[in-house]
């Protein structure tokens, strides 16, 4: 199994459902390339001691990875963080999240503004473009241990919307073009 991802309802109900649209209307992994979000499945059983994940880590310089647990008992301010993490905001660099345990959401805007979910479960890797604006919050389970990637010393500052003026904002919609 792989990433599922959706077009989103507009109802301001709890964040943390699933909010499908009825019909549910299902967004492909090729949909989600063109908008520059790549994914990987690995098997995150063996996270500390995995080739695959090494050689992902190799090719793309992530030489930066700390793990991060967002659950009320161990992630200090967790209300407040959940609020930052589901403002929809950009980086200045890619977002590379791998879940080791728990599920998540990742919503982000497509070319038209509309809202995309991603279901992201254990063993799923994902990379988020510089420039794209998303927000991200953990689902019903209320449990999400993912490992945070980068490439050199992390900068997790975040610009929330509208941040038009980044350079690395117009590449990232010029990238978009004729795709
Ligand atoms: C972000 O910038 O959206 C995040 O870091 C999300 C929380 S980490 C799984
Ligand atoms: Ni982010």
């Amino acid at each position: 199994m792989g990433i599922e991802a959706w077009y989103m309802d507009s109802t301001d109900e709890d964040p943390q459902k699933p909010h499908r649209l009825e019909p549910n209307q299902p967004v492909s992994l090729d949909e989600l390339k063109k908008l520059g979000v790549f994914s990987v499945k690995l098997n995150a059983d063996i996270y500390e001691n995995d080739p695959e994940l090494e050689q992902i880590r190799k090719d793309q310089g992530y030489s930066y990875m700390d793990i991060i647990t967002i659950r009320r008992d161990t992630l200090p301010d967790y209300e407040a963080k959940l609020k930052i993490f589901y403002s929809e905001h950009l980086h200045l660099d890619d977002e590379i999240r791998y879940v080791l345990d728990g599920q998540a959401y990742f919503d982000i805007r497509d070319k038209q503004d509309r809202w995309i979910r991603i279901w992201m479960t254990k063993g799923e890797l994902i990379t988020l473009p510089a420039g794209i604006y998303h927000r991200f919050t953990p689902d019903e389970t209320h449990f999400t241990k993912a490992m945070r990637l980068f490439i050199g010393e992390p900068v997790w500052k975040a610009y929330n919307r509208p941040a038009d003026e980044f350079e690395i904002r117009h590449k990232y919609v010029a990238s978009l073009q004729g795709s």
